[in-house]
């Protein structure tokens, strides 16, 4: 690893990492979810305000000029990031508006009949607009299927492809397995029949290197708050040949060139896509984050998580009746999902939060995921370069506590004694994989999942 990486020197860039819960020492593992700001990013946000506040592309005085250069700029920035042009850049406000842009945008030009591909594992911002917009158009959604160890299925894939397959949309990084897709391999298989390959990079472009070029996506999405900057920014990536033939999603401001009252033309690229004033200090402040990781090294970052991730694994491996999600170290990222016997995954997260540490329990926006795996939810622990082998300590000894407890409580009879969702064996999970739409026995058998209240000590 770089002698430039250094997690302790790392720790100091982010103010919020000194929080107390609880009295304890924040022990942040939620970065799936959103990662925290270093002080780079901060201070960019007060200094804009401070200095440079002003409306982009209308104004004719400095200060409008300054905040318009460097509001443009933060677009070559993010795209040299990714390995695309500034013009192939659009700032949405997260992945979620990125996606609906594309599929209001393309779905338009498809007929009834026509096919999109997505996969078992998506979120559910690459599921839900899909779904709507091919209720309105008489639009087939298909879902290629997920192996019993959470990696994709590419003979389902390929098995779903054909000539009416005119999207293919796929996450490059699942955020509740941690599945690792291998979109290189998929974009070649999309393309084989000229469909368009959008990739969901939400959970890959803060966490390892993405060259979309390389890729040969047509389309990417990802969100700032997710990669150290500031929420309400986000990205979509597009070829300038395709972002050019794609009619707008929003109409408004700044996305015209000229306006009749009969008729309008369309700005160039990006702006096209940007209608309204934008989220300047948003886009502004991501630029700054994607300097900060480039310094860091987004090599050095995909190295210190997977070293988080296999300590993780082996760690949490040691606590009896645990059942981890996913594949295996080498095919996922900094992200684990687990369950600890039936306990629920809102009480194992609420519980830990006692000592200090942030994880998610719930479906995590993959409902139809979770659905399959016969699980109303998971826990889960998401790891960014900042996260320590100690932390990861923290975690595993709270999970501990949580089970005496909460197996404690079961004896007496007064909590969650019968959470009974989970598949409880290999066979069980592989049962489900294979028939989705049936019953396994146990989730005939299952009882109403339980939420705990207020957990005492
Ligand atoms: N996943 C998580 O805790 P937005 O909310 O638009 O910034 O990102 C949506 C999104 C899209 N795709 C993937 C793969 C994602 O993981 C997410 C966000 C968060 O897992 C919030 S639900």
């Amino acid at each position: 690893m770089s002698q430039m990486f250094d997690v302790c020197k790392i720790r100091n860039d982010f103010p919020i990492l000194r929080t107390k819960i609880n009295d304890k020492l924040l022990v942040y593992l939620d970065n799936a979810a959103t990662t925290q700001k270093p002080k780079k990013v901060l201070k960019s946000i007060k200094k804009y305000y401070e200095t440079t506040n002003a409306n982009i592309h209308r104004g004719v005085y400095k200060m409008s000029e300054e905040a318009t250069r460097l509001y443009e700029e933060a677009h070559a920035v993010v795209g040299k990031f990714i390995n695309a042009a500034a013009e192939e850049i659009v700032f949405t406000r997260n992945a979620t508006e990125s996606l609906n842009l594309l599929a209001y945008s393309l779905c338009s030009s498809l007929n009834a009949g026509d096919e999109i591909l997505l996969t078992q594992m998506e979120h559910h911002s690459n599921i839900v607009p899909w779904q709507q917009l091919a209720k309105q158009r008489g639009l087939k959604v298909n879902y290629a299927e997920i192996n019993a160890d959470g990696t994709l299925n590419i003979e389902s894939f390929k098995s779903l492809l054909n000539n009416k397959t005119r999207i293919v949309s796929v996450t490059h990084v699942s955020n509740f397995l941690g599945t690792i897709n291998p979109v290189d391999e998929l974009s070649k298989l999309a393309h084989s029949v000229n469909a368009i390959f959008i990739v969901d990079a939400s959970q890959s472009v803060p966490h390892m290197p993405v060259d979309v070029k390389k890729i040969n996506c047509d389309f990417a999405a990802f969100s700032g708050h997710k990669m150290c900057g500031p929420t309400g920014i986000g990205v979509l990536y597009g070829k300038k040949e395709l972002l050019e033939k794609l009619p707008p999603f929003l109409f408004g401001g700044d996305m015209i060139k000229e306006v009749t009252f009969e008729d309008s033309k369309w700005n160039e690229l990006p702006w096209k896509f940007e209608a309204g004033t934008p989220h300047i200090a948003g886009g502004i402040a991501l630029a700054e984050a994607v300097k900060y990781l480039k310094k860091i090294g987004v090599e050095n970052i995909q190295k210190h998580e997977r070293e988080l991730t296999m300590y993780a694994l082996q760690r949490l491996g040691e606590i009896p009746n645990i059942t981890i999600y996913g594949p295996s170290a080498e095919k996922r990222s900094g992200i684990t999902s687990f369950n600890v016997g039936q306990i629920h995954p809102h009480d194992v997260a609420a519980f830990v939060d006692r000592f200090g540490v942030a994880i998610r329990g719930g479906h995590h926006c993959a409902m139809p995921l979770a659905k399959l795996l016969c699980v109303t939810g998971t826990a889960r622990a998401s790891f960014y370069f900042y996260n320590t082998k100690e932390e990861i300590d923290v975690l595993v000894d709270a999970l501990k506590k949580a089970q005496e407890f909460f197996s404690m409580s079961e004896n007496s009879n007064n909590l969650t004694n019968n959470l009974k969702t989970y598949p409880n064996t290999k066979n069980e999970f592989s049962e489900r994989l294979k028939n989705p739409s049936q019953k396994t026995k146990n989730e005939e058998n299952k009882n109403k999942i339980k939420i705990q209240g207020v957990i005492e000590e």
